[in-house]
């Protein structure tokens, strides 16, 4: 009698027509033969083994290079479950229109099932999803991304508990790229991409979007945020989960490595993307990482930004649209030292600092194991997970927004973070410095009404007999020649002092019509270029900016009609009532 999970594999190979089937079992062995073979096809190319061990180059389809969220839809049985933060199409058309790609779609090619866990192997937080794909680059980046082989296959058993995911490469073309998620089958479909968050399917489809549908159903979270522990002269840690969007130093912020002036502390590495979090016996939320590696962007990423990341990618590591040099190493915009007088850019083309294209796409990534982070947690496999204390809500945002605040209570966090908006980049959109509203940096990854996803935050608060405390942050204030205000990095380390100093009740604050500001001489600045005018305009509230802002926040709160918990607007009320 077959399992569950033979019989739709079966139903996936009587679909798309393959010429073998492969059960990964996640050994060394499978992965160094699959990384062979894709050294044969030229899939991979191998990188410098003396300076760069065990590590391979792989070059995507020019015109697959990013998620593409306008491809990307949660197709539930009615439009107002998937909201309007999400694509929706209905489940049977999707069905018809993406099932008609795969038809026949891996015919001659092999189809990897790969089995894999969502955060520590004996977790009882953790899930299970099952990945069938025939891009063996997909196939060895889920083995450095999650716990991938016969351990998932063990903890699954004859059950029917997983999460089902079925990937093809396609053509490649954009024209016939969709990525499909079905939450209530927790089922994903992603056709025509072979690249990070559109075919990795356990990171962004399934950590996130069905998790967070999943966890609704279930009492949890599942949210883009870091985890890190931060550990004080004392030896005390505590833990901190932190949301921000694209661009704003999160991959930085969870490896950051305190400046001299801070010695005795430590920042631990639990996560540096997804944070799946429960409300224990105990009334605390306790977080797990689900991933077990870092698919982190490659430019900017230097020994004076991060440090922690450069060590952790030097060996055993695949590199995805990075330039080469004449050495065989990895190079892209913004990493240590001169630029090489001749290299190949990410397509494979002769570049030179000359050149006026860039060497490395700005999207391009490392995909690399947690385990090998200089930084990574003691207890980043606990399968208890690590007590929250506070979560931070953070966003690019040159004037308004102080450099810290803490929320009143958890509604009132709630409403900090429903509220949230960012700056672009160039490096994200092309566009400079547009605002975009992302509530707690899940927009393009909440898999339901957000409307509902806010009464979901607020309902778990009401769980919590030791809710961790709520702060908005903000390290990008620019004074009126744009000059940063704050110094950001590692000098972050003294902000968040002030944010334990308040989870243990050790150090006041000022009540403000925002929430509670820091005394600014309760931030030490010893040493640092701040003026204390810089720290009056870091903690100052603009009043008539924030009249305005809080127009703009109803206006994108009014989409979610009746789904919007009243609550979030009374909350919003409350604050142009104080201002
Ligand atoms: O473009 C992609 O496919 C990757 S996007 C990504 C990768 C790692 C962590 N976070 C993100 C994101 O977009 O938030
Ligand atoms: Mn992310």
């Amino acid at each position: 009698m077959p399992t569950p999970v033979e019989q739709w594999v079966e139903e996936c190979a009587q679909l798309t027509h393959p010429k073998n089937i492969h059960w990964c079992d996640g050994s060394e062995a499978e992965y160094q033969s699959m990384i062979h073979d894709m050294l044969e096809t030229g899939t991979l190319i191998e990188l410098n083994q003396k300076e760069y061990p065990g590590c391979y180059l792989h070059r995507s389809d020019p015109t697959d290079v990013a998620r593409t969220e306008h491809l990307t839809y949660v197709c539930t049985g009615e439009r107002q479950d998937a909201g309007p933060n999400n694509n929706w199409m209905a489940p049977a058309e999707a069905k018809t229109k993406v099932g008609a790609l795969f038809t026949g779609a891996m015919q001659g090619r092999t189809m990897y099932v790969v089995p894999y866990i969502m955060g520590p192997v004996a977790s009882p937080y953790s899930q299970i999803g099952v990945e069938i794909t025939d891009s063996p680059y997909v196939a060895v980046s889920m083995r450095i991304m999650t716990r991938m082989g016969q351990a998932a296959l063990d903890r699954l058993g004859s059950s029917d508990n997983y999460v089902k995911g079925l990937h093809g490469l396609g053509d490649l073309s954009p024209e016939r790229r969709f990525i499909m998620h079905f939450p209530e089958e927790r089922l994903i479909w992603s056709v025509g991409s072979g690249y990070g968050g559109n075919a990795l399917l356990g990171k962004k489809c399934f950590a996130l979007r069905l998790g967070s549908y999943m966890a609704r159903e279930e009492g949890w979270l599942a949210e883009h945020m870091l985890v890190v522990g931060i550990e004080e002269p004392s030896g005390r840690t505590t833990y901190v989960a932190a949301a921000f969007p694209s661009a704003c130093g999160k991959t930085n912020m969870a490896m950051l490595v305190p400046p001299a002036s801070q010695q005795g502390y430590k920042v631990w590495t639990v996560g540096e993307d997804i944070a799946w979090m429960t409300p224990g016996p105990d009334g605390r939320l306790w977080a797990i990482n689900p991933e077990a590696g870092f698919f982190g962007v490659a430019p900017g990423s230097n020994l004076r930004t991060n440090p922690n990341v450069m060590k952790t990618i030097r060996q055993n590591t695949l590199f995805t649209n990075v330039g080469l040099t004449p050495n065989n190493t990895p190079y892209w915009e913004g990493m240590d030292g001169p630029p090489p007088f001749e290299a190949l850019d990410w397509q494979g083309q002769p570049w030179t600092p000359e050149s006026f294209t860039k060497v490395a796409h700005p999207n391009s990534r490392f995909t690399t194991p947690a385990y090998q982070c200089p930084s990574i947690s003691p207890e980043w496999e606990n399968p208890h997970g690590v007590p929250i204390s506070a979560i931070l809500f953070g966003g690019r945002r040159a004037n308004l927004i102080p450099l810290i605040y803490q929320s009143f209570n958890w509604q009132h966090g709630v409403f900090l973070g429903a509220s949230m908006a960012s700056e672009t980049t160039a490096a994200a959109t092309g566009a400079v410095g547009i605002v975009r509203r992302d509530p707690m940096a899940m927009l393009p990854f909440c898999g339901y009404n957000m409307g509902d996803y806010f009464g979901h935050w607020l309902r778990l608060g009401e769980r919590l007999a030791q809710p961790p405390l709520i702060f908005r942050v903000n390290w990008f204030r620019t004074d009126e020649a744009g000059q940063f205000l704050w110094p950001g990095f590692g000098e972050n380390l003294r902000v968040l002092r002030w944010v334990l100093g308040r989870v243990h009740g050790e150090i006041g604050a000022a009540e403000t019509a925002l929430g509670y500001l820091p005394h600014p001489a309760d931030i030490d600045v010893t040493g640092l270029d701040v003026t204390s005018a810089a720290l009056q305009e870091l903690f100052a509230v603009d009043r008539d900016g924030w009249r305005e802002a809080v127009a703009g926040q109803q206006e994108f709160f009014k989409q979610f009609g009746e789904r919007l918990p009243r609550a979030m607007w009374q909350e919003s009320e409350s604050l142009a009532h104080r201002l």
